[in-house]
């Protein structure tokens, strides 16, 4: 009997992802529950927040002790181009005005104005992420390995969220077996109930993280 909703309740807000960018950094680690699992980030996001499918961003990493790194990474290099982008922009038009200002003709500045310069329409698809997914399966072994792994991707992902100021979904299962692992993705054994793809939620709580403000 289910006494209370176990798992994470919908946010109650209207929540548009259309302008978002999601950076999405997957582990090579048993495949084929993080395929599944990066799968429903995916979907719950571009279906249901409408995130443009080419704002998701994709990263493969070896295992999950990478993630932290590869995050904190791609965080840093989107960050830096985008403000070289800007930099270039701004320098553009400055150019630009100075131009159409030694000529002295006010009407064609004006007009150099109002028309959008080309290299700016591209920011959107090379601008800073607004959220990252770490994406991983951790299972128990017979050595330490699993706790020691744990122990440092947790700290890692909440220290690059942290460090950034760009939130990072902790999309890691630290799992006793396969069968829970299998579960958690949705693609559990069981016929009456292949289990909860975790994914899902960790796609909403990207785009919720990525829009939070008071
Ligand atoms: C070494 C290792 C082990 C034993 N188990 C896992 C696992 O269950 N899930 C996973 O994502 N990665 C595992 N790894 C690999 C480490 O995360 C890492 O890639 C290597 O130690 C190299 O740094």
């Amino acid at each position: 009997m289910t006494i209370f909703h176990k798992g994470l309740t919908a946010s109650g807000k209207n929540l548009d992802g259309s302008s978002l960018r999601i950076l999405i950094v997957r582990t090579r680690w048993n495949d084929k529950v993080v395929e599944a699992l990066v799968q429903g980030a995916k979907d719950t996001m571009v279906n249901q927040y409408h995130v443009a499918p080419q704002n998701i961003v994709m990263q493969s990493v070896p295992g999950a002790y990478e993630l932290p790194f590869a995050a904190q990474r791609l965080i840093q290099q989107s960050q830096q181009r985008s403000s070289n982008l800007i930099a270039n922009v701004s320098e553009g038009v400055h150019n630009l005005m100075d131009d159409l200002m030694a000529e002295s003709s006010e009407k064609a500045a004006a007009e150099a104005v109002q028309s959008p310069n080309p290299a700016a329409g591209s920011a959107k698809s090379n601008g800073p992420f607004d959220a990252v997914i770490c994406i991983g399966v951790l299972i128990k072994g017979s050595t330490m390995h699993f706790e020691y792994i744990c122990e440092a991707v947790t700290q890692g992902i909440t220290r690059v969220g942290l460090d950034t100021g760009v939130p990072v979904i902790f999309g890691v299962l630290a799992c006793l077996d396969d069968q829970q692992a299998l579960e958690r993705a949705g693609l559990g054994t069981n016929p009456n109930s292949k289990g909860h793809n975790h994914g899902e939620d960790w796609g909403a709580a990207a785009v919720e993280m990525a829009l939070l403000k008071l």
